[in-house]
């Protein structure tokens, strides 16, 4: 098996031969999200597995290539990593049809991504973790459970309005803001809310699912296998 030392020393030598590398642990909604702008756009790049349940993201190995030890994380085909998700969607998009087109459009799409990561990531995502999973976390969780439920569907409700009428988050069309929304919102009854109350979310969440080579998040790691 190769250790995070190899790993390491392997992702230096693809990031000279030009492979964009993303760290990524399987089942996350913010690592789906550059792995899945990457399906899309028909980028090549290399997905390294660091599973967060065992630690492997506060391994020295592991913090020497991101030394805020969280996934995901994006070295670029010259070797400089990018941190933060979104920011991920940001530089894979440029000059892609996922880039809005106007300036006022890229303003839009930023507002979205902003307020992914401040209503709606930091409350689906706790809730999806300990209700799905580290069930048998739940039941100890229940109290934070409901806090994180509760404030999430405050940021579920307001873009549920917003989406009413129209197909993707922007009207120029398809582009990174669904992307950066789609991570978390999407698996939204994995952290125990219902799809049912949000009836333009689950609209749209159809509209992302038939978009050129779309692809799920349970497919993020097909075809990797890492030795025990
Ligand atoms: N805002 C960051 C969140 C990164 C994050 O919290 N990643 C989680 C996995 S989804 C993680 O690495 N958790 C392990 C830890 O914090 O030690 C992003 O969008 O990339």
């Amino acid at each position: 098996m190769s250790s995070p030392q190899d790993l390491r020393v392997s992702v230096i030598q693809d990031a000279q031969v030009t492979m964009i590398t993303l760290f990524a642990c399987l089942g996350s909604g913010n690592c789906y999200k550059p792995w899945l702008a990457m399906t899309q756009l028909g980028i090549p790049f290399a997905l390294e597995l660091v599973d967060v349940l065992k630690g492997e993201q506060k391994s020295p190995e592991y913090l020497q290539i991101n030394p805020l030890g969280v996934v995901p994380y994006l070295l670029t085909d010259a070797g400089q990593g990018i941190g933060e998700s979104n920011a991920m969607l940001w530089y894979l998009a440029e000059g892609s049809p996922l880039m809005p087109e106007t300036k006022a459009g890229r303003a839009e799409a930023l507002q979205w991504m902003f307020f992914e990561q401040s209503k709606l990531e930091p409350h689906i995502s706790p809730a999806r973790f300990f209700t799905t999973i580290l069930p048998e976390e739940r039941e100890r969780r229940a109290v934070d459970i409901a806090q994180w439920q509760s404030a999430a569907s405050v940021g579920l409700a307001r873009l549920d309005a917003h989406l009413s009428g129209r197909e993707f988050v922007l009207l120029e069309g398809y582009s990174i803001a669904d992307i950066a929304v789609f991570g978390y919102v999407h698996v939204l009854e994995e952290a125990g809310l219902k799809l049912a109350d949000y009836p333009a979310i689950f609209r749209w969440i159809e509209a992302v699912r038939r978009t050129d080579g779309y692809r799920p998040l349970t497919e993020m790691g097909e075809g990797l296998v890492r030795a025990a």
